[in-house]
């Protein structure tokens, strides 16, 4: 195997999915060493190197064939509005984007939305969601901590990921709609390699 054809997983470096990810790649019979602080991982039983990323960034970095997988959540897929072949949905990751208000808010249904700000991280979605629904709400797009923002007067909603539910409970912040239902999925870049097929064999994919 020539280097060109070493193949690139793009990971999250840190966070909610690095771990399971890393799990999954380990269930497919591939070792890793330790790797300190390194943003690229290699494979020591395999021609394959991790990358570390953000997990925003790994969606471009597939899409350009620089990585030629990358395990993401959908969420951060559909944002990206890049269209990528999923080969796979993992049982980790799980979670959903939805529209919460303050308990003591008059938004209760979603006619409730219309004119009200909405702050969010997910502002392409929540744009499509609220286009698809024929409501006219201002979306105030925003990074993180997105649950202090109707305290603070940013906004009279938000639209964000909901898992358990404990940081809305923690906010004072009621569930209402459900724009879009994740999970960590692997993601395939549209350049064509020989070695791909190998891999994907490798992990019963
Ligand atoms: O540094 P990087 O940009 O890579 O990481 P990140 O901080 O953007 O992402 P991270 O690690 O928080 O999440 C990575 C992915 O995990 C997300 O894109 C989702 O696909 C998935 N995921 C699953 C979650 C959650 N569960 C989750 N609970 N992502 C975020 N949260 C946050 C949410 O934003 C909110 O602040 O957790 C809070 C809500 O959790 P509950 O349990 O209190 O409801
Ligand atoms: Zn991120």
């Amino acid at each position: 195997m020539t280097s060109q054809e070493r193949l690139k997983i793009a990971v999250q470096k840190s966070g909610r999915l690095n771990q399971a990810s890393m799990d999954f790649l380990v269930s497919c019979g591939l070792s890793f060493a330790p790797n300190g602080n390194s943003l690229i991982r290699p494979c020591e039983n395999y021609d394959l190197d991790v990358l570390y990323l953000r997990d925003d960034d790994i969606p471009e970095y597939v899409s350009r064939g620089v990585a030629d997988f990358g395990i993401v959540g959908e969420n951060v897929l559909a944002e990206k509005q890049i269209k990528l072949t999923i080969l796979k949905k993992f049982d980790f990751g799980k979670c959903k984007l939805m529209i919460a208000a303050p308990a003591n808010s008059e938004i209760k249904e979603l006619k409730d939305l219309e004119g009200e700000r909405i702050a969010t991280s997910y502002p392409k979605l929540l744009a499509n969601y609220l286009k698809e629904k024929k409501l006219e709400a201002a979306i105030i797009p925003i990074s993180g901590s997105v649950e202090i923002t109707p305290d603070l007067n940013l906004a009279d909603a938000i639209c964000d990921i909901v898992q358990t539910g404990n940081t809305l409970t923690a906010h004072n912040l009621v569930p209402l709609f459900t724009l879009l239902e994740s999970r960590a999925v692997l993601i395939e870049s549209p350049i064509v390699k020989e070695a791909k097929a190998k891999f994907l064999a490798k992990c019963n994919i």
